[in-house]
């Protein structure tokens, strides 16, 4: 067997997890709109890294093959994309309640942006999934961000791709000041919240059709 079908074979339980975590995620949002609530979660996305990338990965990090799924937290990723800042820290709270995983490590790239001007808040957890093999407890990592943070990443993301990880000083400049533009919207959003979901509120009342038929998420 070669190296990258035996890691496709190796990753079929994190599909599952991404596949039942975006589940459980979706019910979450699903809930809070039955319940007429505002829903901290806007969005869910989720994906298992490609294996190439993983092996990248691990090549950056000089890990041993056996060491991969132990030391690479992010192999199963699931993000969580909110309106406003306060959402993130509910849907921690919220992940910190549950107890069909365990939170392992949480890293607060908010109240402590990283150098590139990245922020988001990361849950790391150990996940048990039933495989054909038995229980497997796989690690999985959730980025809980803002709509503008997730602009700003993923436009970030692609510049990083683009340049190999080597962005040229101007754009890294401008990208900063972007970082901050970005976090200064998500300031300014906090101030108006309650006028925001106000209005939110109304409008799904008057159309009530909408919710049902739009499924957009
Ligand atoms: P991809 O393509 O999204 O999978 P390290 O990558 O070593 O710096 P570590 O220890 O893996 O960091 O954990 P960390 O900091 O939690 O980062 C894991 C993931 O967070 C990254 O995965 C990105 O998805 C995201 N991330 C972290 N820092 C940045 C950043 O500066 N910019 C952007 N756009 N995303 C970031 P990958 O494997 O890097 O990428």
């Amino acid at each position: 067997m070669t190296e990258e079908l035996n890691w496709y074979q190796t990753l079929v339980p994190y599909t599952q997890v991404v596949d039942e975590l975006k589940v459980k995620l979706r019910g979450m949002r699903k809930q809070f709109e039955i319940e007429n609530k505002h829903s901290p979660i806007e969005l869910v996305t989720g994906r298992v890294k490609p294996v190439q990338s993983m092996l990248d990965k691990a090549r950056r990090k000089k890990l041993h093959d056996d060491e991969i799924e132990d030391v690479l937290q992010d192999i199963a990723g699931v993000r969580v994309v909110c309106q406003f800042v306060d959402d993130i820290y509910t849907i921690v709270e919220l992940l910190r309640k549950r107890d069909d995983f365990d939170i392992i490590e949480e890293k607060d790239y908010i109240q402590h942006k990283k150098e590139s001007g990245y922020r988001s808040y990361h849950v790391i957890i150990k996940y048990p999934v039933q495989t054909i093999h038995g229980k497997k407890y796989v690690t999985a990592e959730i980025q809980i961000r803002t709509l503008a943070m997730n602009f700003w990443a993923t436009n970030e993301h692609s510049l990083n791709y683009k340049y190999k990880g080597q962005i040229p000083a101007d754009i890294q400049k401008r990208l900063k000041r972007a970082a901050e533009a970005a976090f200064q919207l998500d300031e300014e959003m906090a101030k108006i919240k309650d006028e925001v979901q106000e209005a939110q509120w109304i409008f799904n009342q008057i159309r009530p059709q909408v919710k049902e038929v739009g499924e957009h998420r």
